[in-house]
């Protein structure tokens, strides 16, 4: 027996040339490609929140959506928590997708106390360990909602009132322990209201060591408890604060550094986070794997024109395809998966829009692999590499790097061989063409 939200229970592969609005033309779970299944290259997730939670408030106006769950519909908090699990649940499975996501504040109503609030959460736990097992869908990450409630406001870990550390920090034990309990292959930290509004009330020192002694406590309490999970930060420059100390990847991982936590810690890149701090995607996601800390990513796309945080779903195969060929170079996921952290516009107001929403941003995710396979496969890109840093093989150009050489020794090179290097094209647009041949 389903809810009958949905208009259909099972989206299927029907291939290229299908005209059903609700089919899956790339994404086919079950295609090998690399001796791997697709969705297994892939691991989708669903992000609770937006589909489930969010009712379509902007800042300039309330809801819009009109979902059976919903406060205006139901006044018993737990039994709309759980008609709400159910939605969810006839979501994922329609779609295929092997994974879902959610803060505590996403499936649980909020308590008096925090009591009651942990309490409304163990009582969903148990709800959404029922649906995993029918279901067979599994959690890629749980996380802690530390940013909406206004008891959150000056931050979570970087609160000036010691009382707001110590209230994060048992919110986050209690959203581990329900990650574990579900067998989630993740946790996440996404700082909200971690950073400032204004540098005039701010102590940017104590704020830091904070939200180090909160991060070292996640890590003690991850190995204390046996969780096996990767623990990941997801950097985000603003929104909704207007400096938010996880500023990007290279923030994160010199933050790491300072606690000691480069090995603990891996990062969860998000699309439209990147464009806000004035990257792309794929820079974030190189920029990770180089420094050894990529762990997972949410997917999604940001509007170029507002320079909101949009969480549009993703229609763009070549940018989608670059982040994915820098993901299967460095090996592809472990722990990590494609978690759509994508919310409709506030004016798609049905059922069907969700699934078409996800459906069309899985047909993006499975094009933009399968271009990002090819690229791999013919080697283009990274024999272009080769020839442009080839001159580093040689052992006297090595001997700049190892310690061998000083200054002096350089500069004795320089004089006695008459260097006089000769730039080289950077192909640029060679190589922009060979990329389009495989998008
Ligand atoms: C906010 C955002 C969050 C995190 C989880 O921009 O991306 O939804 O992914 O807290
Ligand atoms: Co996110």
């Amino acid at each position: 027996m389903t809810t009958g939200f949905f208009p259909t229970e099972k989206i299927a592969f029907e291939g290229e040339d299908s005209n059903n609005p609700l089919a899956f033309r790339h994404y086919n779970a079950e295609e090998v490609i690399d001796g791997k299944r697709m969705e297994d290259h892939l691991r989708f997730a669903c992000a609770y929140w937006h589909s489930f939670a969010w009712q379509g408030e902007d800042p300039f106006g309330g809801q819009t959506f009109d979902r059976p769950w919903f406060p205006d519909r139901m006044s018993d908090e737990m039994a709309a928590a759980r008609l709400k699990a159910d939605v969810a649940f006839e979501m994922f499975t329609a779609l295929g997708v092997p994974y879902f996501c959610f803060h505590d504040a996403d499936v649980r109503p909020e308590g008096t106390d925090f009591r009651e609030s942990s309490r409304n959460l163990e009582e969903m736990v148990e709800v959404l360990e029922q649906k995993m097992s029918e279901t067979g869908v599994k959690l890629l990450w749980g996380t802690a909602n530390l940013f909406s409630h206004r008891r959150f406001m000056a931050g979570a870990s970087t609160n000036p009132d010691p009382d707001v550390f110590a209230y994060s920090a048992a919110t986050i034990k209690s959203c581990m322990d329900a990650t574990f309990k579900l067998g989630g292959e993740n946790y996440v930290l996404w700082g909200g209201r971690e950073g400032y509004e204004t540098l005039l009330n701010t102590d940017l020192a104590r704020e830091d060591q904070q939200m180090g002694r909160m991060l070292n406590l996640v890590v003690d309490y991850k190995h204390k408890i046996g969780f096996k999970g990767t623990i990941l930060v997801e950097p985000k420059p603003q929104e909704p604060t207007k400096h938010q100390y996880d500023f990007d990847v290279s923030t994160v991982y010199g933050f790491l550094k300072r606690h000691g936590l480069e090995n603990e810690v891996k990062v969860n890149i998000e699309q439209g986070h990147a464009i806000l701090a004035g990257h792309t995607f794929e820079h974030e996601i190189a920029t990770a794997t180089a420094l050894g800390i990529f762990g997972s990513i949410d997917m999604n796309r940001n509007d170029y024109q507002s320079g909101w945080d949009t969480d549009q779903f993703p229609n763009n195969t070549p940018e989608v395809g670059l982040a994915y060929y820098h993901i299967l170079k460095a090996g592809g996921f472990t722990t990590g998966g494609t978690n759509f952290d994508a919310k409709l516009r506030r004016q798609s107001l049905d059922p069907q829009d969700l699934l078409a929403g996800h459906a069309g941003a899985m047909d993006v995710c499975a094009r933009g692999l399968k271009a990002a396979f090819r690229m791999l496969e013919d080697g283009g890109l990274q024999k272009a590499l080769d020839d442009r840093y080839g001159g580093w093989q040689d052992s006297e150009a090595q001997n700049m790097l190892n310690g061998k050489m000083d200054l002096d020794a350089i500069s004795d090179k320089v004089l006695s061989r008459d260097l006089n290097p000769q730039p080289r094209s950077g192909q640029q647009e060679l190589l922009e063409n060979y990329v389009n041949r495989f998008m």
